[in-house]
């Protein structure tokens, strides 16, 4: 009588898996995965991963049957992890055999964890800049700023016509002069790594009426209101007024200037900020790596902002190099 081997026969079951990679990108964090039975009996395994919940991580498969998986970041990892990281889903069948697939989930750097979002198109994700549109808000609070697409014919607080014509993005927001609105937009957004962050925003801000938003970083949506001084600042552009230190332009800006976009620091003129966001001296955010989230709030009707940036450059000049380059 001939010795049967186990796992040798052709009626043997054998593990088939339809991924050896997965890569989790632009905010899909869901894929599906088959495992397979491509041998004959029945077959018993399981799947095992620390970066990836699975719908069904135990299997039973008669000989020919497939089985589906949704295989889902974990919260963890998405809410935690900067940067792109790597990890497995391990296969195994017992003698039928056992299988590794390589997961790649890409963090990115923005609001919406993607490459794309943070102006790096197919290039690297940088470690030490970033960048988002202001019309890519996560949320809008109270009545908030309005989108624009342009053109947009504006007029600003002395009366003067202007036209936006174009903007990053296609997109940006504000409020016209003289509208009521006293909302904000909530953005999040990603820091890949823990240190000074250097913030500037793409903005149009005409006369000294039109010219400054608040803001606030990692604040409650309860506080991000007006005038909260405590918990929020005043962000001003070129403050021909004389209440901030602001003259990227010159005091006065050359004409014209101001009813186009132009590159501003983050700054503030009093609260939890430390500093006023010198241009000489600029005060940095300092920012944990992982998640954060920036409000841009309602101060002086008719300003506009379409795009920010920072960076871990203190004597980056957004204005002599432009970030969207
Ligand atoms: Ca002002
Ligand atoms: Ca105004
Ligand atoms: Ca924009």
């Amino acid at each position: 009588m001939p010795m049967v081997l186990a796992s040798c026969g052709e009626d043997d079951p054998e593990l088939w898996v339809s991924a050896r990679t997965i890569e989790f990108r632009n905010g899909l964090w869901s894929a599906q995965l088959v495992v397979m039975n491509q041998g004959g009996r029945t077959m018993e395994g399981r799947i095992d991963s620390t970066v990836v919940e699975i719908s069904a991580p135990r299997f039973t498969l008669v000989a020919g049957d497939d089985h589906v998986v949704t295989v889902t970041v974990k919260p963890a990892v998405r809410e935690n992890a900067t940067g792109d990281i790597t990890g497995e889903i391990l296969v195994s069948a017992g003698n039928a055999g056992h299988a590794t697939i390589r997961v790649i989930v890409g963090l990115g750097l923005g609001p919406d964890d993607t490459d794309e979002a943070n102006g790096g198109g197919d290039g690297p994700v940088s470690t030490t800049e970033i960048v988002w549109e202001a019309e890519d808000y996560d949320e809008l609070i109270g009545d908030a700023p309005e989108t624009f697409d342009p053109p947009l014919n504006a007029t600003d607080a002395g009366g003067v016509a202007f036209r936006i014509s174009d903007a990053s993005g296609d997109a940006f927001v504000g409020t016209g002069d003289g509208s009521a609105l006293t909302g904000s937009l909530k953005y999040e957004f990603r820091v890949p790594t823990t240190g000074d962050w250097y913030v500037w925003g793409r903005a149009i801000g005409p006369p000294s009426a039109d010219n400054s938003f608040f803001w606030g970083i990692d604040i409650d949506d309860a506080d991000a209101v007006a005038d909260n001084a405590a918990v929020i600042n005043i962000w001003d552009f070129n403050e021909a007024a004389g209440a901030s230190v602001n003259f990227p332009l010159g005091n006065p800006a050359p004409p014209g200037v101001l009813h186009s976009w132009t590159w501003y620091r983050l700054s503030s003129r009093a609260g939890p900020f430390p500093g006023v966001g010198s241009y000489a001296d600029p005060t940095p955010a300092q920012l944990s790596a992982g998640k954060h989230t920036f409000h841009l709030i309602v101060r002086e009707d008719g300003a506009y902002m379409d795009v920010f940036y920072a960076t871990r450059s203190k004597t980056y000049d957004a204005n002599a190099t432009d970030p969207l380059r």
